[in-house]
């Protein structure tokens, strides 16, 4: 199914991926139909510059599923990340964002303790935005937990962010969560805006094409054919940067 999505100027990536798909520039959406069920987040990049790393005390590292815990429901028309609440998720952005939204689902039983903190990090690693929040929608978890729930998480942050981390708080009753949707608005207006200031392009953003180009990094890719850094890529980023940023 068509999931991974790279949008407006950087469609380039999507065809790497061998998705594409219409939708408003700048945003991108993990659906984790991306990869194989059973497959561990931690080390993967997605999208090409969202890497996940997992920070775990006791567990295995979160992994792809399709049904199981949670059941399909909410989340059953494909893939989901499960989790144990100690997980801690941490994604580095090279492409930095600055709009995150994850939708999640708890299997508390007193769903109403548990709490969901999402946090966007600037590049020194400073938090730029903390946001904390309850689920909202119950029943979407399987039916052996009724009362278990669903919400959905937002960070906005004017300043572009880095990376994202994300954990549950209180586990009261809870011993696992399912995290799925995972939207990026991303800084950059366009192919050719790869590094900051974001919103305009300059010659800091030559700079960076350039040394992505350079360690054939996915963000230089911007062209057919993919998965090969030639002149079809120059002339896209060239393209790009001559359009400019609205
Ligand atoms: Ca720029
Ligand atoms: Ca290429």
């Amino acid at each position: 199914m068509m999931s991974t999505t790279r949008r407006g100027g950087m469609i380039g990536l999507a065809a790497v991926a061998g998705f594409a798909m219409a939708a408003p520039a700048g945003v991108d959406t993990i659906t984790f139909d991306e990869l194989a069920v059973g497959t561990e987040i931690h080390g993967q990049t997605l999208l090409g510059y969202a890497t996940f790393s997992t920070q775990v005390q006791t567990t295995a590292s979160p992994t792809v599923e399709v049904e199981g815990v949670p059941v399909p429901g909410e989340y059953g028309s494909g893939a989901f990340l499960v989790g144990a609440f100690d997980d801690f998720i941490v994604i580095d952005l090279a492409t930095p964002v600055t709009r995150v939204s994850v939708g999640f689902t708890i299997d508390d039983t007193i769903h109403s303790s548990v709490q969901m903190h999402l946090q966007g990090h600037a590049a020194d690693g400073s938090i730029l935005v903390f946001e904390q929040g309850f689920p909202t929608v119950s029943g979407t978890w399987p039916a052996v937990l009724g009362d278990s729930a669903s919400g959905t998480m937002v960070i906005e942050s004017a300043e572009p962010i880095y990376q994202v981390g994300m954990s549950f708080a209180l586990d009261v009753f809870a011993t696992s969560f399912a995290i799925d949707n995972i939207e990026f608005v991303r800084a950059s207006c366009n192919a050719a805006d790869l590094a900051e200031p974001f919103g305009a392009v300059d010659f800091s953003d030559v700079v960076a094409f350039l040394g992505a180009f350079g360690e054939q990094s996915p963000l230089a890719d911007l062209a057919a054919p993919f998965g090969t850094w030639d002149f079809n890529d120059v002339i896209e980023f060239l393209n790009a940067f001559g359009a400019g940023c609205p």
